[in-house]
Order: C-alpha cells, then structure tokens, then sequence
C-alpha cells in the first residue's frame, strides 16, 4: 500500500512539473494559432490555416493571435481581394501575437496579405 501510495505520488508530482514548464514556455496565450506549415497551399483543406479557424465570442471581447510559424504572417480584415481595412496586423514575426477587440456583432472575416490560400472568421454575437 506504502509503495502504490509513493509511485502515485511520484506520478502526480512528474505530471505537475511538467505541466508547469509547458506554461512558461509558451508565453503569449492566444485564442487563434496560425501553426507551422502554413504558408504553403494545404491548410485550407482542412481549415487548419488558422487555428481554430473560426471563433465566436461576445461583443466588447478580444482575440488575439499568435503566429507559430517560422514564416511572417498577417491578421488582416475582409478578403485577399477585398480587404475591409477594418484591422491589420502587418507582418507578424514568429511568436509574435495580434489583438483586436470587436465591438460590434457581426461575421468577420479576416485572411493573411503573404497567403490567400489562409482565411479565418470571428464571430461576434
Ligand atoms: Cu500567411
């Protein structure tokens, strides 16, 4: 019983470090992810561009991304060929992050200037 005690508590303490050093590595929280690989033709087919690539939240509420790519990126409003200059990140360097508040309920879409194959949308209701 003594040892079956000892090995759980080993157990939970190993999960707990470990779950700890996780956090502070990862830095920026975001709620979108643009993940490695992105800037090649591909994610769209999964919808996997931006991650998730479609988020609802309440209005006066923020997002914000963070690109963990090894490639620049950008959050910009509207579509590749029609941008609705409503937000734009510029380029985003990786792990660097963009927030923008919506204020509005609305469907916004939103895409990246260096890949028209990446598309994502909030929805604020
Ligand atoms: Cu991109």
């Amino acid at each position: 019983m003594l040892v079956f005690l000892l090995i759980v508590g080993l157990v939970v303490s190993t999960f707990y470090v470990e779950e700890n050093s996780e956090e502070s590595e990862q830095i920026i929280k975001g709620d979108v992810i643009m993940p490695t690989k992105v800037s090649r033709p591909g994610c769209e087919e999964t919808n996997r561009c931006y991650v998730p690539s479609s988020i609802t939240i309440n209005p006066g509420k923020q997002v914000t991304w963070v690109n963990e790519d090894s490639a620049f990126h950008s959050v910009t409003s509207g579509f590749y060929d029609a941008p609705t200059n409503l937000f734009d990140s510029g380029y985003l360097d990786p792990f660097e992050s963009f927030t923008f508040t919506f204020e509005e309920s609305g469907t916004y879409d939103y895409f990246c200037t260096l890949h028209p194959w990446m598309n994502g949308q909030v929805i604020v209701e």
